[in-house]
């Protein structure tokens, strides 16, 4: 049975671990800056206008945020990083909350999304979080969003510098699109979707 992109609700919000999910239903996870444009990515993904909350103050998302999909399947928005405005003791809960959720294999994703400013290249922070999915063994894709931003001529080198800077395998992924613009998010539903599938 195919699942139901439509049938789609915020199911839960966890503050730690004890609120994660290991119910062995395949996880889709969006990481990536505070302001990156994860929640857009969600509603782009679902069609959907605002079910997962679109910011304009980043990093107000302290939570791991829970979609269901049909009842088969979740979306999960991370807390976001690389926010300035942030004391060093949320610094810490971050990271420790990011430590607690990938090491929980039960709770863990089928899919990790890196969610990257396609304007930019990627920070520090957008390289650490990398490395940690490799080192964690997660397979992950990079999704460069903001397109919409980018000259045509510029896309090319926008993707070369993403690779680069993130030391990318040439097999690895990068789906260039705009979430506020829904251009190009069908490879990215796609790559969803096969995750859910175990594909
Ligand atoms: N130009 C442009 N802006 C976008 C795009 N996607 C999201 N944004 C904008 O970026 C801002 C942040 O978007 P969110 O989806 O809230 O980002 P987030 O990563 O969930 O942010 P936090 O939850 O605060 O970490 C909003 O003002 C969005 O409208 C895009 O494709 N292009
Ligand atoms: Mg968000």
């Amino acid at each position: 049975m195919p699942i139901n992109l439509h049938n789609a609700e915020f199911l839960r919000s966890a503050a730690g671990k004890s609120g994660f999910i290991r119910d062995g239903l395949p996880k889709v996870v969006f990481a990536g800056r505070s302001n990156v444009g994860k929640s857009s990515t969600i509603n782009a993904i679902l069609n959907r206008n605002s079910l997962a909350r679109v910011s304009e103050s980043p990093g107000k998302t302290a939570h791991v945020n829970y979609f269901s999909i049909d009842g088969k399947a979740y979306l999960v928005d991370l807390p976001g990083y690389g926010f300035a405005k942030v004391s060093q003791k949320e610094r810490e809960r971050w990271g420790e909350m990011m430590e607690d959720y990938f090491a929980d294999r039960e709770a863990g994703p089928a899919l990790c999304v890196l969610i990257v400013d396609s304007r930019h290249a990627p920070t520090a922070d957008d390289r650490n979080m990398c490395d940690y999915f490799r080192q964690c063994g997660y397979p992950f894709i990079v999704a460069a969003n903001k397109s919409d931003g980018l000259k045509k001529s510029a896309r090319e080198d926008a993707v070369r510098t993403i690779r680069e800077t993130l030391t990318l395998d040439e097999r690895d992924p990068v789906i260039l699109y705009s979430a506020r613009k829904k251009e190009n998010v069908e490879p990215l539903r796609a790559a969803v979707i096969a995750a859910w599938e175990g594909k």
